[in-house]
């Protein structure tokens, strides 16, 4: 059977993020991997669950880690244990046959009970006859053997694991009870096999392909426990790295979904309408309607054949998509900062920069008002010196930017326009990597 992979996207996910992973899972069960699955790191957001439900599809499942846990130990082994009123011949029999030194015993639903080794049956042997009777006396020696194995076996004490622990507790444990063999249980005490020091050793990790991400610092936690196979991303290099060689695909287009789209068509291929209904929504949510900086022709080509391919009008679905993912008047504002939230360091400066695009942010005073508060607060709890929120404004294409903290004057200078009333409307300005962060980081080096 061949082994579960997961398509996992970034932490905090957005729609690119979940559209790419969906969609790639998708292309490469196309190509002949049968226990492929897409993943998701973290909580779907309003825009994504407005794309999902429009095409009726089911949120991937959530995977909170990737971290080497017992039950990767227990794959592929078969489960060998023994009832209380097996006799210790019948136990040794097993024993041999499967060539084991140590047997769980188990009751009749399966749970644990004790564990019984093959040195308890030879000490038990020298006791009772003695090392000059142990070759002569046959018949006594069958006597003996012929006691269940709950006479013997090992109640107290015992060292178990549970399928869920991970593996660094295990290697810890072992290293400081040093026993041949430990019973894996359920949280029930179902026994569920036995693992060894040499399991560490023959320990295989999840595998993974990371899509529109490349830094561990956004990956799913327990990623340096992984295995990835392949990475499909759209931002600079980050700090990831493998232990083998993989497939490493970075483009500097406006998202990973492009990147896809053009996988297809590389493999001569299309997408079902569904999956390239996915594709469009992770390019118009990206390139916000293809007005971002960050896209490039390449986008709007592959997006435009997505469309066609998934009968979907770009712009009205467009305008759906960030109606609905925004909602400003709708949300508490602590929600709206924090649903895409991001933190720099700027020189000496903290700076926080949360972004949201709305068809429209004109008007919306109490909403803003209540921005503003929440910023202050945040600023003021976690120390921050500059916060800001970016109300993207799709159809104005420009940003009205919120600003509060004691460096809130460095904002004036980086877009040399007067901050009024803690706003300032920057025309042209969509991207928050592009536009914001690198004028900001310019002038923070001198503070
Ligand atoms: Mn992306």
């Amino acid at each position: 059977m061949e082994r579960r992979i997961w398509v996992l996207g970034h932490t905090n996910p957005d729609t690119d993020a979940i559209c790419s992973a969906l969609v790639y899972a998708a292309f490469k069960r196309e190509m002949g991997f049968s226990d492929i699955q897409a993943g998701r790191v973290g909580q779907i957001n309003r825009e994504t669950a407005f794309v999902l439900n429009y095409f009726g599809v089911e949120p991937p499942p959530l995977i909170a880690d990737v971290y080497a846990r017992v039950a990767d130990m227990l794959e592929g082994k078969e489960v060998i244990s023994c009832h209380p009123e097996t006799t210790l011949q019948e136990a040794g029999k097993l024993m041999r046959q499967h060539q084991v030194k140590t047997l769980p015993v188990v009751d009749q639903q399966g749970r644990l009970l004790g564990l019984f080794t093959i040195g308890d049956v030879a000490h038990h042997l020298l006791v009772e006859l003695g090392l000059e009777d142990l070759a002569g006396n046959v018949g006594r020696a069958r006597e003996i053997l012929a006691a269940p194995v709950s006479t013997l076996m090992k109640t107290e004490g015992l060292v178990t694991f549970v399928d869920d622990d991970l593996v660094d507790h295990v290697k810890q444990v072992m290293l400081e009870t040093r026993f041949r063999n430990y019973p894996v249980v359920d949280e029930q005490n179902h026994l569920l096999g036995m693992i060894a020091r040499y399991d560490l050793l023959a320990l295989r990790r999840k595998r993974v392909i990371l899509v529109d991400h490349n830094e561990r610092a956004q990956a799913v936690p327990g990623i340096e426990q992984a295995e990835i196979l392949e990475i499909i991303d759209h931002h600079r290099l980050g700090d990831v790295q493998t232990g083998e060689p993989l497939y490493f695909r970075c483009e500097p287009v406006g998202s990973t979904c492009t990147i896809i789209g053009k996988i297809y068509r590389e493999q001569g291929k299309e997408p079902s309408p569904l999956n390239a209904g996915l594709l469009c929504a992770g390019i118009l949510s990206d390139t916000v309607l293809f007005k971002s900086p960050t896209c490039t022709h390449v986008d709007v080509t592959i997006c435009r054949e997505m469309a066609t391919l998934a009968g979907l009008k770009i712009e009205s679905f467009g305008y759906s998509m960030f109606e609905a993912g925004s909602a400003l008047a709708e949300r508490p504002a602590k929600e709206i900062l924090k649903e895409d939230f991001k933190e720099f360091r700027l020189g000496n400066l903290k700076v926080g920069i949360g972004q949201v695009e709305a068809m429209a942010t004109s008007g919306l005073e109490d909403v803003k008002k209540a921005l503003l508060q929440e910023m202050e607060k945040i600023a003021e709890e976690e120390s921050y010196d500059l916060v800001l929120m970016m109300l993207t404004d799709i159809i104005r294409e420009g940003t009205e930017l919120l600003v509060t903290g004691r460096a809130a004057k460095i904002v004036e200078e980086a877009f040399g326009q007067e901050v009024r009333n803690n706003r300032v409307f920057l025309q042209g300005v969509m991207s928050r990597k592009k536009q914001v962060v690198p004028p900001l980081a310019r002038l923070a080096a001198f503070h």
